[in-house]
C-alpha cells in the first residue's frame, strides 16, 4: 500500500484537491463524515490559502485537511507578498505535514497564476524535498490566456521556480486549451477540475493495484525523470464499441490530453494504463497502438487493470522533450512583462512632470 501526500495550494489548487476528495468519498455533501476513502493508497489531503473564503467553499475535504494561513487582505496575485507569507507560516505548514505520518510520493497541485497557490508551491516543495526522500510532483494549471498581464508573468516565474525547486516533474493542466469543458466560467472549472481530479485517482489506482500487467511507483518515477521536467495526462474512454487501439489513441489527441501536445513529436518517455473487462483488452492490439508510440518517442511502460463488465478506459502519462505551448506562453509573458514595465515608466514620467497637479500651482479655492 502506497502513502500519498496531496497538496492543493491557492483557490484552484483547494478546489482540484475537494473534487479528488468528492471522487474519492463518493460524492454526498456529508460523506466525508462517514465513508472512507475509496483509494487503494493511505492518501492525506491538505488544502493551504490564505482565502478562509476559499477553504469554506470546500464541501468535501475535511476541516482538518484545511489550513487557513492568516494574511490580512490575502495576497492579492502578489507573488512576493506570497513567499514572505510562506516564509512566516512555514514551521506551521510543515509540522502539520510531519504529523501526518511517513510517505512514499507526494503531488502539489496549484494554479501558476494567482498569488498564494503559485508562490507557496515552489516553495513547498523545495522544502519537502529538503526534508524527505520521497519523490514530489506538482500539478500545475495554466491560466486562461486573456486574464490579464499579471497572471501571465506569474506563470513564467511561478513554472521556472517550480522548476529550480528540487520538483520530481511538473504535470501540466492547461485551462485555455480545456476552455470547452464547460458553457460559463463555473462550469468550464469544474470540469477541468473534475477531468483532473479523475486522473489523479486513475493514476493513484494504477500505482498501487493488483494488475495483469503492471505498473508501478518504479515505472512512474522513470517516466517523470525522461523529459525536459514538463508532463501531461491524457485520458480516453471506450464505448465498447471500438477497439482499444482507438482508446489509446483518443487519449494522446488534443481531446484527451489536459495541455497541448503534439506527443508523437515531443513526448519523451510514457506509461499507458488501460482498464476495463478482459474481453476488451487484446494484448495484440494493445501493443500494436504502444509499439507505434514507442517508436516515436522511445519507452512506454503499459499496464493492465481488469475490472469486470466496464468499459476500457485509458490513461496516457506522457514526458515532453520540448514544448511549443510553453514557448508560446513565455513569449506572451514577456510582451506582458514589457507592458507592465512601460505603464510602471509612464506611471515615473508623468509622477515627475506633474502635469495634473501642476494646473493648479499658485492657485487657491476661492469661496
Ligand atoms: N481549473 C481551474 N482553474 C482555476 C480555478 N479557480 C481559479 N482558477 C485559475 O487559477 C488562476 C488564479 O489562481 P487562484 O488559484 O485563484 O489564486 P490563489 O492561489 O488563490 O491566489 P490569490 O487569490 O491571488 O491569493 C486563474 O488563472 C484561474 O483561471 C478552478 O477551480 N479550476
Ligand atoms: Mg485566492
Amino acid at each position: 500500500m502506497l502513502n500519498v501526500l496531496m497538496v492543493g495550494t491557492g483557490q484552484c489548487g483547494n478546489r482540484i484537491l475537494d473534487a479528488v476528495n468528492r471522487e474519492a468519498f463518493g460524492g454526498g455533501k456529508f460523506s466525508k463524515y462517514y465513508s472512507r476513502q475509496k483509494f487503494p493508497s493511505r492518501v492525506e489531503t491538505i488544502a493551504i490559502n490564505t482565502a478562509i473564503n476559499d477553504l469554506k467553499e470546500m464541501h468535501y475535504t475535511k476541516a482538518k485537511d484545511r489550513i487557513h494561513i492568516p494574511n490580512l487582505h490575502g495576497v492579492g496575485a502578489n507573488r512576493m507578498v506570497g513567499k514572505q507569507c510562506f516564509n512566516d507560516n512555514k514551521d506551521l505548514i510543515m509540522r502539520n505535514i510531519t504529523e501526518r505520518g511517513e510517505f512514499d510520493v507526494a503531488f502539489v497541485i496549484t494554479s501558476s497564476s494567482g498569488g498564494t497557490g503559485s508562490s507557496f508551491s515552489p516553495l513547498l516543495v523545495k522544502e519537502l524535498k529538503e526534508r524527505y526522500e520521497f519523490p514530489v510532483y506538482s500539478i500545475v494549471v495554466l491560466p486562461f490566456r486573456e486574464e490579464g498581464t499579471i497572471y501571465l508573468q506569474n506563470s513564467a516565474f511561478c513554472l521556472k521556480e517550480m522548476y529550480d525547486s528540487g520538483t520530481d516533474g511538473i504535470i501540466l493542466a492547461d485551462n485555455q486549451f480545456l476552455k470547452d469543458a464547460g458553457g460559463d466560467i463555473q462550469s468550464a472549472y469544474d470540469g477541468i477540475n473534475n477531468m483532473i481530479a479523475d486522473r489523479i485517482l486513475f493514476l493513484l489506482e494504477a500505482l498501487d493495484s493488483e494488475m495483469m500487467m503492471v505498473t508501478d511507483l518504479g515505472d512512474f518515477k522513470t517516466v517523470m525523470s525522461g523529459g525536459a521536467g514538463f508532463a501531461t495526462i491524457g485520458y480516453a474512454k471506450g464505448d465498447g464499441k471500438n477497439s482499444i487501439r482507438s482508446v489509446i489513441h483518443d487519449s494522446l489527441s488534443p481531446s484527451g490530453l489536459l495541455f497541448s501536445s503534439n506527443v508523437f513529436e515531443e513526448g519523451s518517455r510514457a506509461m499507458i494504463i488501460m482498464r476495463g473487462d478482459r474481453k476488451y483488452l487484446s494484448i495484440d492490439d494493445i501493443s500494436g497502438e504502444i509499439d507505434k508510440l514507442s517508436s516515436h518517442i522511445g519507452h512506454v511502460f503499459k499496464g493492465v487493470i481488469i475490472r469486470n463488465g466496464e468499459v476500457p478506459k485509458v490513461l496516457s502519462v506522457v514526458t515532453l522533450e520540448t514544448t511549443a505551448e510553453l514557448e508560446n506562453l513565455y513569449a506572451l509573458a514577456v510582451e506582458a512583462i514589457q507592458i507592465e514595465k512601460d505603464k510602471r515608466d509612464r506611471m515615473a514620467i508623468r509622477k515627475e512632470a506633474d502635469t495634473t497637479f501642476s494646473k493648479i500651482e499658485g492657485l487657491e479655492p476661492q469661496y
